[in-house]
Formats: C-alpha cells, structure tokens, sequence
C-alpha cells in the first residue's frame, strides 16, 4: 500500500471508531439530568429561548448534561417550586424577585412601585450594581443565581370591571396579586383589596370571579390568555419586573467545571435573546389584544404614584429594606421618596 492509501484507511477507520462511541453516548442516559421548572406558558419567550438552551448545551457537552423544562408550573405553584428547588428536588427555577423575597427580604427591591422609568435604567441596574447586590443577598440564604436576570416586563392591569384612569379607581378593588409582601403592600396603598394568588391559579381565580382584576406584562396577558376573562387593560406601567434564574448550589456543585461552564454560558445567552423577544413582544402586543377584545387605556402614572407617596409606601419600604440597600437603588433610579 503506498503511504496516501494507508493514510486515508486509518483516518478512516478513525473516523468509524469516533462515530460509535459518539453514537453510544447519545444512546446513553445523560449522567447529568436536570429540573428546570417555570411558571409561564410553553409559548412564552422564557420557554423557547429555554428550549434553545437545552439543545445547545447537550451538543456541547457531547450529551453529558440534558436540561429538562417544565413549564407552566407542571412541578407546582411557585411557591411549591422555590422549597423544592432548596430541598434539591428541582435544580433550576425561574422566580420573581418579589416571590423570592420570601426567602431573600431584599430581593423585592427592584419591584418599588415606579422605581424605573425605563429599560435602559433597568438594565444598567440589574446588570450593574443593584442586580449584584440582590445576587449577593441570594448567595448569603445558599441559593446560586445566573448573573443575567431574565426580562417579565413592565406591568399592566386588566380588570372584568372597569379601567384605572386614576388612583382611585383602585378603591376596594378586588385584585389578584402574587405572593409576595411588597405586592400586597403596593396594591393596599392604592386603596384596593389584593389577594395573594399563585401564577397557576391566576386564570381561573378571574374566571369565576374570585377576584376582579390582576396585572402582569402584555406577554403574559397574551400567553396566558388572560385576555379571555378580562375585559379592561390599564397600561400603567407601575413596575418593572423579573426573572431571576436560581439554581440548587449542592446540584451545581456536582458538575464538572466544564459542564458549568457551558451551562452557565448558554443559561445567560438565552436570557439575554429572551430579553430582546419579551421587549419586542410588549411593545406589539396591544394591537393585536385589542383585536382579541381587550380594551385598553393609558392613564397618566403621576397621580397613581403621588398616592403611593401620601400613602407612606416609599417611607415604609425604605425603612424595611434599610439604608444600604435604599442608597444602591435610588444611585441606580434616581431619588424616590
Ligand atoms: O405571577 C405572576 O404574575 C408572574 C407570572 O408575573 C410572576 O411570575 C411574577
């Protein structure tokens, strides 16, 4: 055999030998097989970039890591999911801040009713100093977190009722609100009656009229299909909110360094193109809601926040949340109270 025909065998023969084992090993149970569990529909920009993720994270790790998502709050509501994620039973999990302040007091910080007047200063913060300070407050109760939060958006009310054109329109208002302390306090100041509800029994609570209203970001009102049991949609814009993408530390810790590192790459790569798909969906959404029926109004927010003011909800979370972490949100959003 000349040496180019010897050559071209054995690289071939090499060739046969990478591919079976490369077939085996996609044959083979993922030594590394993880829960992600969400409170949003399949359909929603959180679950396509997530799906996007999983894929690529097991072609680079050669199907050493399989992400499994469950969506819709398939493995319980959120507050079901946040125990189970720190008792180990699901490793990743999507929550709000707010939520997660039942664990972690100050990760509600960056829900303060109108704290910021755009994205711009939304991400400047969240990717800056106020999201690390949060992430470090996550750390010290023994979760991880991704550095990049995952956009919710900015929040909106729909009633079957009537719409908010002022703060008074709120009065003894019977609204759906997730559960969370900062929620609850918000929506009290307003004048209205907020009931604590979990995400998964947010649709059928306005279906039988458990409750009158609810407010979520227009991607969700579409998702979620809100708008089949709502009549009215405010747009007030009264805060801003997000995903923080948690993770069970002792899990984590399991992986080989190599595996987290493409984990993690993919994790915040496919939050930073969920940001970009949510931002694009709650700017066009409200033509198309309008379409399905939803009827919409946008009342000025100076008034709504003045209330928040003279109600005493600035001076009131101020305090609870305390001074350091005060300062770093208003060097983030400017001076709120
Ligand atoms: O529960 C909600 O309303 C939702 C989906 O926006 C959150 O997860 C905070």
């Amino acid at each position: 055999m000349d040496q180019t025909r010897r050559k071209l065998m054995l690289t071939a023969a090499g060739g046969a030998v990478l591919a079976a084992a490369s077939v085996r090993g996609a044959l083979a149970a993922a030594p590394f097989r993880y829960k992600y569990a969400n409170n949003l529909p399949a359909t929603h920009p959180m679950n396509v970039r997530a799906r996007e993720a999983a894929a690529a994270i097991a072609k680079d790790t050669n199907g050493r890591f399989q992400l499994d998502i469950f969506p819709s709050s398939q493995l319980g509501s959120d507050t079901d999911t946040l125990s189970q994620l720190r008792a180990g039973a699901v490793e990743f999990f999507t929550l709000s801040g707010l939520i997660l302040s039942t664990l972690v007091p100050t990760a509600s910080i960056s829900g303060v009713g109108f704290a910021f007047p755009d994205y711009d200063t939304v991400w400047k913060a969240m990717d800056g100093r106020l999201g690390e300070f949060i992430r470090g407050e996550i750390k010290a109760k023994g979760l991880l977190v991704m550095d990049k939060i995952w956009d919710n958006g900015f929040r909106q009310v729909t009633t079957s009722t009537r719409p908010i054109n002022g703060p008074g329109d709120f009065k003894d208002m019977k609204i759906r609100v997730p559960v969370s302390p900062l929620w609850t306090s918000m929506f009290q100041a307003l004048g209205a009656a907020p009931a604590s509800i979990n995400f998964n029994e947010t649709y059928s609570a306005l279906q039988t009229r458990i409750v009158d209203g609810q407010e979520n970001p227009l991607a969700i009102i579409q998702t979620a299909k809100l708008y089949e049991v709502q009549k009215y949609c405010s747009m007030t814009n009264h805060m801003w909110d997000g995903f923080w993408f948690l993770m069970n530390r002792r899990a984590w810790e399991k992986l080989p360094e190599d595996i987290q590192g493409i984990v993690s790459r993919h994790i915040n790569e496919a939050g930073m193109n969920m940001r970009a798909d949510t931002f694009a969906l709650n700017g066009e959404l409200q033509t198309k809601l309008a379409q399905q029926g939803l009827v919409f109004n946008t009342p000025d927010p100076g008034p709504i926040r003045d209330a928040l003011r003279k109600a005493g909800f600035y001076k009131e979370w101020q305090g609870k949340y305390g001074e350091k972490a005060w300062a770093i949100l208003e060097q983030s959003v400017g001076k709120l109270s």
